[in-house]
């Protein structure tokens, strides 16, 4: 240890001798061991923001160092008509103006247009009645027939939960299909909390957290890797949020299959919880900090711009964030419709970069399965 290192730790030990009851919880994580549910509650409700944020960078550098990954990608939604009909959701037709479904035509017309560079295609939205795996499978083909190195990361385990289904499939067999139609990767959607009472009351209809966690281990165990979320600030507790944390924990421990977290911030406007107030800054800066230190196996904790609005995510590089997503592009109205900053998000690269350094970290290119990427920016 460098005369440097010995400092930083001697500063944080001053700091944490006047914490005594969160001051074990931090030697533990400092000497990167595993802290468990009681602890983490602990440490969020008694530990400041700033120790917070000096835990969770301490846990960061040890696994991504001082990088900030980011990826040049692009999102569809194909539709926004949904069966089910969720609390805080502001983007299915039972919230929306307009009930719309862009068709296969439209959707390859948009893949068509997209720029070549783009290496990544989101593709997640509302679950339609009338779609069955077989359209979904088809869509993939096609998209891929078109730009076969693209890597598709599509439909949320609350969609795969409708579309298998329908189809009178298992998971595994649902999944393997799609794998052979091109799927690359699973996002992370449709976690919301996993308590299940709290679940049962925001958004009861849909796929249940068992059959969560089921459909991201069977995409594991198939050679899938996923993302998880966790939708917070809305009306969970702390616990509630440590639970949700815990159960990702456990499931990644035996798969390894997840590639990064995303804490989702509630947003409120045109939803069924518009009467709740949003979260702080602070708030915000605790969930990503908490994220990272409590889960050790996850590679990455990834700050969703158009959620949260570039300048936070920008922030949140400093607590423990290590992943900002990527370029985007205009599609993406989930996040507009329920009242975010950036009514268009869409960022270029350069300016991803100009965000990443004046946080001092250094901007890295990645591909989906966050290999970096040697390219001229
Ligand atoms: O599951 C919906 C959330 C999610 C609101 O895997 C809301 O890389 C806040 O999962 N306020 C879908 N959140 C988006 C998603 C996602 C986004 C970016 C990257 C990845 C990834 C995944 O959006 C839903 C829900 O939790 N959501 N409405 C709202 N009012």
């Amino acid at each position: 240890m460098n005369v440097m290192q010995e400092n930083y730790r001697l500063v944080f030990i001053d700091r944490m001798n006047s914490l005594s009851p969160v001051k074990a919880i931090c030697l533990k994580v400092l000497k990167g061991e595993r802290i468990s549910p009681e602890e983490g509650l602990s440490l969020y409700e008694h530990a400041e923001l700033g120790l917070l944020g000096l835990l969770a960078d301490e846990t960061r550098v040890r696994k991504n160092g001082r990088a900030a990954y980011y990826i040049r990608n692009y999102h569809i939604e194909p539709t926004n008509i949904c069966v089910n009909n969720c609390l805080f959701c502001s983007f299915s037709h039972h919230f929306s103006p307009a009930r719309w479904e862009l068709t296969i035509g439209d959707i390859l017309q948009k893949v068509e247009e997209m720029d070549d560079t783009i290496m990544e295609l989101h593709i997640t939205g509302a679950v339609h009645p009338e779609r069955d795996i077989y359209y979904y499978g088809e869509l993939l083909k096609k998209i891929k027939s078109l730009r076969p190195d693209l890597h598709i990361k599509a439909y949320s385990a609350v969609e795969l939960d409708y579309m298998i289904k329908k189809s009178n499939l298992t998971f595994t067999e649902g999944i393997g299909y799609l794998k052979s139609c091109g799927l690359g990767s699973i996002p992370g959607g449709g976690a919301e909390i996993f308590d299940e009472g709290l679940r049962n009351i925001i958004c009861g209809m849909k796929a249940t957290s068992s059959t969560w966690l089921e459909i991201h281990e069977t995409a594991h165990r198939a050679g899938i890797p996923s993302n998880a979320t966790m939708l917070y600030g809305h009306i969970e507790t702390p616990r509630q949020r440590i639970d949700h944390l815990e159960r990702l924990r456990q499931l990644q421990d035996r798969t390894s299959g997840f590639n990064a977290f995303i804490p989702l911030k509630f947003r409120n406007s045109n939803n069924k919880l518009s009467e709740v107030k949003e979260v702080s800054v602070i708030d915000d800066m605790k969930m990503y900090a908490i994220a990272r230190i409590y889960l050790d196996n996850f590679p990455h904790i990834k700050a969703y711009w158009p959620a949260v609005g570039r300048k936070l995510a920008q922030v949140s590089l400093s607590f423990g964030v290590d992943d900002m997503d990527g370029t985007i592009n205009d599609s993406t109205r989930i996040y507009s419709l329920a009242g975010a900053e950036d009514q268009n998000p869409v960022m270029t690269v350069s300016e991803m970069r100009e965000l990443i350094t004046a946080a001092k970290r250094i901007p890295v290119e990645r591909d989906s399965l966050y290999r970096p990427l040697n390219i001229d920016p």
